[in-house]
């Protein structure tokens, strides 16, 4: 990784361990953000640790996910999240100002600096030159109170941009390529990074839609570097303060290089039901598409929104398509009304929903049964959009407007000449939905408002020394937190009530979990490779953990689900042997004995199977990770070192 940004900016920061990759570091964290859906759980807890203010430079929480007020739950979530922002230092970012990937890259993103997020799209900032990763709601609140974030050093993959993108194909179509090759899993424990004469004819939300879409492969995160494109965007949100030219060495050392020539590119899409699953528009020609809907952090710029407005200018969208649009920041909706840009969505027929997530998590715009939906999303996991027969495809704006216009999937170059976007140079600041960090006297009155709806956080249990159940459920490779805890508009209300949105484990793939777990008071988990893909939120760990759950057992981790396990004290074993993963059936009785002296001695752990087959499992952590769990979570942990 000599030479790398990444290695630039991790060691800048490191606090501990070696630069190797493979073994675990600590750095220290500039930056952290969170949101709603995450941020009361991530603020709960930093409650628990009873400090008087925060420790980083700079954070800030936004409410962009649970936007939808059907009931009380979310409108008392966001009182809770501001009063916690206005008592601790913390900027707030308030509903309808936008999505916070696209307004913390508009705003706050510091090339060279280092943010942790309770969201798995954080590294978007990695267009700015940031080096963003996507965490669980405790690292976060564990980084406001002063630690240092730890993480297993990464890979760095060089991905290597070479000449110019045709009319009508986009930085989406990149991504998708790189997706196409490496898979939802292959990003894991890597950072995927940007250089070549390709990336100066990017501009930054371009940058920003490849990093954004780099966490559905499973990265750690992706980077850019900081160059004079950055620059004029810095400039042009009045920023130029924050620019500092940065990029990696010319014989910087990549793990393994992957070179695309940007010319040859062509439209693509990621069919149902993954991101990896790509195939070009061409192949897709003639399918009927009833939604069309263009947002969400991966492709609601201005550059986006604008290529759709030019694109439809004069033309009317299909009478059989639902067409929507979810601007990425108010901003950049501000911008388009006062060059007049958004009355060609409206007179094409476009509906125009609030700046924030919506669609994206299933926050309304479910489409119809048995549809198709073209998205310019980054995730379209069966179900995740409210329908669970809809097929969701994920395309650039370019084939989204091209598919809202002609009904079917279309080469968007049938739409004409390639609309040239000349971003402003300056972009109005509109402070009117941020709330800046309070002056010290003022902040110490504020009171901490909570509605009916958050309760208290499950305790953590020390690691018992023999663990025993049923196996309450066997699932198959790349499992997602989405279907592990569903969100959707009537789950994610509950985020702040953990007994609650329990009942909602695996819902949508196994409506009985629920009441198997209850009835025998917990037991385990078996998944396949890629247990806990997609998103961050840690109620995939912590709604398992209040049902008794004792442990997860599969082939393999996602990262960031792995790392929420361990904070809550929720052992991640894999089979030494993954054909053992065969030999196991829902119903079975599962015996781990010895448990914590082999976690501390380093060895396998023996695992009884209906108490006669012995299977062998083993789990990769570092010392700090073992004492994590043998204290049962994180929050026992941090506790017990504030009192030493
Ligand atoms: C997502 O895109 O899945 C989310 C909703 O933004 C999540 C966070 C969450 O579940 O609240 C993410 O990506 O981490
Ligand atoms: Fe919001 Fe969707 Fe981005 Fe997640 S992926 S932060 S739900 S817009």
């Amino acid at each position: 990784m000599k030479g790398t940004l990444t290695e630039k900016i991790l060691k800048k920061h490191l606090v501990d361990g070696k630069l190797a990759p493979g073994v675990e570091i600590s750095i220290k964290i500039d930056q952290t953000l969170t949101q709603d859906a995450t941020g009361t759980m991530a603020y709960l807890e930093f409650l628990n640790f009873g400090l008087e203010k925060i420790a980083t430079k700079l954070s800030v929480s936004y409410v962009d996910h649970n936007t939808l007020q059907a009931g009380f739950e979310n409108a008392d979530d966001h009182l809770f999240l501001q009063s916690v922002a206005e008592k601790f230092g913390i900027y707030f970012s308030k509903p309808g100002n936008g999505i916070c990937h696209q307004v913390h890259s508009e705003r706050f993103a510091k090339p060279g600096d280092t943010l942790i997020g309770s969201d798995s799209h954080t590294p978007t900032a990695g267009g700015v030159g940031m080096l963003a990763i996507g965490v669980g709601g405790l690292e976060v609140a564990s980084a406001l109170a002063g630690y240092p974030y730890s993480l297993i050093c990464p890979e760095v993959i060089g991905i290597k941009l070479k000449g110019k993108l045709k009319p009508w194909v986009s930085a989406k179509d990149i991504i998708l390529t790189v997706l196409k090759k490496y898979t939802v899993k292959g990003g894991v424990n890597r950072v995927f990074e940007y250089f070549g004469d390709g990336v100066k004819a990017l501009s930054v939300p371009e940058r920003a839609t490849i990093t954004n879409m780099g966490a559905e492969l499973g990265a750690t995160t992706s980077i850019f570097p900081s160059d004079a494109v950055t620059q004029k965007f810095l400039k042009s949100f009045g920023r130029l303060k924050d620019y500092r030219a940065f990029s990696a060495d010319k014989k910087a050392q990549y793990k393994e290089i992957f070179e695309i020539d940007l010319a040859k590119l062509e439209p693509l899409a990621a069919v149902p039901h993954s991101p990896d699953a790509v195939k070009t528009v061409k192949e897709l020609k003639g399918i009927k598409v009833g939604q069309v809907i263009i947002g969400s952090c991966t492709n609601s710029s201005y550059k986006d929104l604008m290529t759709t407005a030019l694109a439809l200018k004069g033309k009317t969208v299909s009478k059989d398509v639902s067409f929507v649009v979810a601007p990425g920041s108010k901003t950049i909706l501000n911008a388009m009304i006062k060059n007049g840009a958004l009355s060609y969505f409206i007179e094409a027929g476009a509906r125009i929903v609030e700046s924030a997530c919506g669609p994206c998590i299933g926050m309304g715009q479910a489409p119809a049964s048995g549809s198709v939906s073209v998205r310019t999303f980054n995730r379209n996991f069966q179900g995740r959009s409210g329908t669970a027969n809809a097929s969701i495809y994920l395309t650039s704006v370019e084939t989204a407007v091209a598919c809202a216009v002609y009904g079917e999937f279309t080469d968007p170059a049938k739409l004409g000449k390639y609309p040239a976007v000349v971003s402003p140079l300056k972009f109005p600041s509109d402070d009117s939905l941020v709330i800046k960090p309070l002056p010290a006297a003022q902040a110490k009155k504020v009171k901490i408002v909570m509605g009916p709806n958050i309760k208290p956080l499950p305790e953590g249990k020390p690691l018992a020394d023999a663990l025993s159940g049923k196996v309450l459920i066997k699932t198959g490779d790349n499992i997602t937190t989405d279907d592990i805890m569903p969100a959707g508009a009537k789950i994610l209300p509950l985020r702040s009530n953990v007994p609650e949105i329990s009942k909602y484990v695996f819902n949508k793939i196994d409506a009985g979990f629920y009441n198997r777990a209850v009835k025998e008071n917990g037991g385990f988990i078996i998944g396949g490779d890629n247990y806990g893909q997609g998103s961050s939120r840690e109620h995939a760990a912590l709604a398992p953990m209040h049902l008794g759950v004792k442990a997860v057992i599969t082939k393999s981790f996602a990262r960031i689900h792995k790392a929420n396990l361990i904070n809550f004290g929720l052992l991640p074993l894999c089979f030494t042997n993954p054909k053992d993963y065969d030999k196991i059936n829902p119903g079975d009785r599962l015996e781990l004995l010895d448990v914590s002296g082999c976690l501390r001695a380093g060895k396998n752990i023996l695992m009884k199977v209906n108490g006669t087959l012995d299977i062998k499992l083993f789990t990769q952590l570092s010392e700090r990770e073992k004492d994590i769990i043998m204290e049962g979570g994180k929050i026992n942990y941090i506790r017990k070192n504030l009192k030493k």
